[in-house]
């Protein structure tokens, strides 16, 4: 008898992608989609995907797992459970950072990151780099030649005390993502403002994890968008700004494209699911969880985001999951204190329930085709960071990464993920589709109620250049 022409054949498909939908069985080999067509030969194994809609897997473009923290706090997912969560939620590539410590190398920080990633992952994944210390060596030597072997993108702060920038610094090392062709990630909140109230608020008692919105009102992230738009058109490269949360920054954003300026901008799940009354409308500690920055606004932001995802304003839809405990003395109450909220650890968890929210919410309420889906959670992720075309399609060629969505209703409890925090900021929340089957390299490491992953069989991946980005001459 002749062997399968194919490993697996996923028939029935009702394949959607950034550009197209069209019906067809995948016909996958050596973990790659070797055809797509009619009625294909026989699969070794063959799963029937019965019509239901087939994406390509979800590309999380922003998403901190492991990242070394000052003790007593720590990230609740490492590699094995957040890339666990991640294809339980429909994600099959994650880009993490490789956080550069002020006085560390930007080498060791990656070799170090590699450690912590090696024989933990169950999805593909790639780093950006966090440069927090652009000394010389980092600039003239250790940056170009990362960007050179696969690491062609990083992200620079403008707050944070220990990874902030000064407008000097951040022009330097645009000028290198200039002359590499790295893209450049920008967190953008303005840090002195941010000090300044912080100390107003702190001063008139009020330090309760709702105030953290009010340290950080709109206007500080409109300029310090604004400032790095001006910086990144002075030195003339390509900027990506990071987790925009509402209407100040989109129009920075809008005003920088009508100049012909390419800026590109990523929002994530908190803004257009959560608002500032998520940190609390009382001084409860509870709101301590949904505490992250920029910090959620409200209803009439949350409309500006969604028509940002909608008119090509925004690039990418990422989760930025930012994986921290409630309880316990790592996370939220940092050795097991109630503290002020300029001590409460920044993040909320969102790497699995990035697709399902959108999906739901988006496409099935009637706000999103599900091509402007798959473009903003895969195809343009995988673009944005050099992946694609091997991740981010579905294509001959392609990695056979693909999520088949089951379309059903029900009420999101934290007991149902995958992932190591003890909350989930949507507990409650009523969607109707999870994905039903997720496939990684063509390995079903999800079927919609039981993980099949394997620790280490995630591979790194080595990016090229950027393919968003003009051509360089
Ligand atoms: N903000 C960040 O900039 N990173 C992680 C989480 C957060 O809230
Ligand atoms: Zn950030
Ligand atoms: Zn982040």
């Amino acid at each position: 008898m002749n062997a399968p022409a194919f490993d697996l054949v996923l028939r029935n498909a009702r394949v959607a992608t950034a550009s197209d939908s069209f019906d067809c069985d995948i016909g996958i080999r050596g973990g790659r989609i070797a055809a797509l067509g009619d009625a294909l030969a026989g699969g070794a194994r063959e799963i029937d995907a019965a019509g239901r809609t087939v994406t390509p897997g979800g590309v999380d473009a922003h998403c901190h797992l492991d990242q070394p923290m000052a003790a007593p706090v720590r990230m609740a997912d490492d590699f094995d459970s957040g890339t666990r969560a991640a294809a339980c939620g429909g994600t099959t590539t994650v880009i993490p950072f490789a956080a550069q410590e002020r006085g560390q190398s930007l080498r060791a920080a990656v070799t170090d990151y590699h450690h912590r990633a090696e024989g933990r992952a169950h999805v593909d994944y790639a780093f950006h780099l966090i440069v927090s210390d652009p000394t010389p060596q980092v600039l003239g030597e250790e940056l170009p030649a990362l960007i050179g072997e696969g690491y062609t993108s990083f992200k620079i702060y403008m707050t944070y005390d220990d990874l902030k920038l000064d407008d000097g610094q951040v022009l330097d090392v645009l000028e290198v993502a200039r002359r590499h062709g790295a893209m450049a990630m920008v967190h953008a909140e303005n840090a002195d403002c941010i000090e300044w109230l912080t100390k107003k608020l702190e001063a008139a008692g009020r330090t309760a994890p709702r105030f953290h919105a009010h340290a950080r009102p709109m206007l500080v992230e409109r300029e310090a968008t604004h400032r790095a738009i001006a910086l990144s058109q002075l030195v003339d490269v390509p900027i990506l700004i990071v987790h925009v949360s509402g209407r100040e920054a989109v129009e920075q954003i809008r005003w920088a494209r009508a100049q012909g300026l390419n800026v590109f901008a990523e929002t994530c799940p908190q803004y257009l699911f959560l608002t500032a009354a998520d940190l609390g409308i009382d001084d409860s500690y509870l709101g301590a969880r949904c505490v992250c920055s920029p910090p959620p606004r409200d209803a009439s932001n949350q409309e500006v985001i969604w028509a940002g995802l909608n008119d090509g304003l925004f690039t990418v839809f990422s989760s930025d999951h930012a994986p921290f405990r409630y309880e316990g003395t790592e996370g939220k109450q940092p050795g097991g204190e109630q503290v002020a909220f300029r001590h409460i650890p920044n993040g909320i968890p969102g790497i699995e329930t990035r697709l399902p929210l959108l999906y739901s919410e988006g496409v099935l309420g009637g706000r999103m085709t599900i091509h402007k889906f798959v473009e903003l959670t895969s195809t343009n992720p995988a673009k944005a960071y050099g992946l694609h075309p091997r991740k981010g399609t579905v294509a001959i060629g392609a990695d056979a990464d693909l999520v088949v969505w089951d379309e059903r209703e029900f009420v999101l409890r934290n007991e149902q993920l995958h992932h190591a925090v003890d909350y989930t900021p949507y507990e409650g929340m009523t969607l109707r589709a999870w994905p039903g089957l997720t496939l990684s390299r063509g390995e079903v490491v999800w079927d919609g109620a039981t993980f099949h992953g394997r620790a280490g069989r995630g591979r790194f991946l080595a990016c090229g250049e950027p393919s968003l980005l003009p051509r360089r001459g």
